[in-house]
């Protein structure tokens, strides 16, 4: 198996006005996080992508669309979680078919779910393909906590072979990493990076890292070779940068920025609303400050 160790961007989709999958624009912001964000691989239709907005058919098009624009060029991780388990396992097999070196699902949400039917729901996509799984923990958003002991009962599977771990809690992250030395460890809050970086996590994924890939890369590096305080001082760079995207609007200020530099990074999808163009002046100041 490939070793799918280091950073990713979770992959922003271009949208026209009607809500589809705009190509060619799609094309250029793989080709940017390939070329200039200087990425190890992307992660697809996660949050960032907007999944949980869209289709079936869509979500096929997009993991299709995208396989043939990398090739074998970067890592492919491909988020097939859903509500519909039905779904999730058609997605789990179609990408895996398509060559993705893993897949990622997140935890069910919206329904209280009991562990036990979480455990049935990863069993059943696991179970479909030979690919291997990321467990995908976002509880701020999904509403669903693991405690360790649970990540303990999913992780005894060999095929499961790590977690993206969206969440602040750097105890249950330095517990996880003790425990679980030989699985993987994604951080996913940007903002955070350096500190998830010297808790031992084996790499990233983020929405930013499509706009600000290398000083991302280069935070990691450094954390990762102690050299805490030069990391932080890009640290601080890449946080300016993500509150005044949060302040605005996080995937479309993303890919307004996008914009700024000359891809066609589409609009959002709706019920999310588009950039307001009267803060257009806002990101372009931004793009010049920090170099994006
Ligand atoms: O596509 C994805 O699944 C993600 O990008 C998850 C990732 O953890 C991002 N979270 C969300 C909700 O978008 C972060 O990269 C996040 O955008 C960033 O840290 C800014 O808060």
């Amino acid at each position: 198996m490939k070793d799918l160790k280091g950073l990713y961007s979770a992959l922003l989709i271009p949208f026209d006005e009607n809500g589809e999958v705009k190509e060619e624009g799609l094309r250029q912001v793989i080709e940017h996080n390939i070329n200039v964000s200087k990425i190890d691989g992307l992660y697809v239709n996660g949050s960032s992508g907007e999944n949980f907005l869209l289709n079936t058919a869509q979500k096929k098009q997009i993991f299709k669309f995208v396989k043939e624009v990398v090739g074998d060029r970067v890592k492919l991780i491909a988020q097939v979680g859903s509500l519909d388990l039905n779904e999730a396992v058609e997605l789990a097999k179609y990408a895996t078919e398509l060559g993705y070196d893993s897949l990622s699902a997140v935890t069910p949400f919206y329904y209280p779910l009991s562990f036990n039917e979480i455990k049935h729901y990863y069993k059943t996509i696991i179970d479909a393909t030979d690919n291997s799984m990321i467990l995908y923990y976002i509880p701020f958003l999904t509403g669903v906590k693991i405690s360790l002991d649970q990540f303990a009962e999913l992780l005894e599977d060999e095929k499961v072979i790590g977690v993206k771990y969206t969440a602040a809690d750097f105890y249950q992250l330095e517990r996880f990493r003790k425990r679980f030395p030989n699985k993987l460890i994604w951080s996913g809050f940007d903002e955070m990076l350096v500190q998830a970086a010297i808790t031992g996590v084996d790499g990233a994924i983020g929405s930013t890292y499509n706009v600000n890939g290398q000083r991302s890369q280069e935070i990691f590096r450094l954390a990762k070779e102690g050299k805490v305080a030069e990391a932080y001082e890009l640290q601080h760079e890449a946080n300016d940068v993500i509150e005044k995207v949060l302040e605005l609007g996080l995937y479309q200020t993303l890919k307004e920025i996008l914009k700024v530099k000359g891809i066609d990074a589409g609009t959002c999808k709706k019920p999310m609303k588009s950039f307001d163009p009267a803060k257009l002046a806002e990101v372009e100041k931004l793009v010049k400050d920090y170099n994006l």
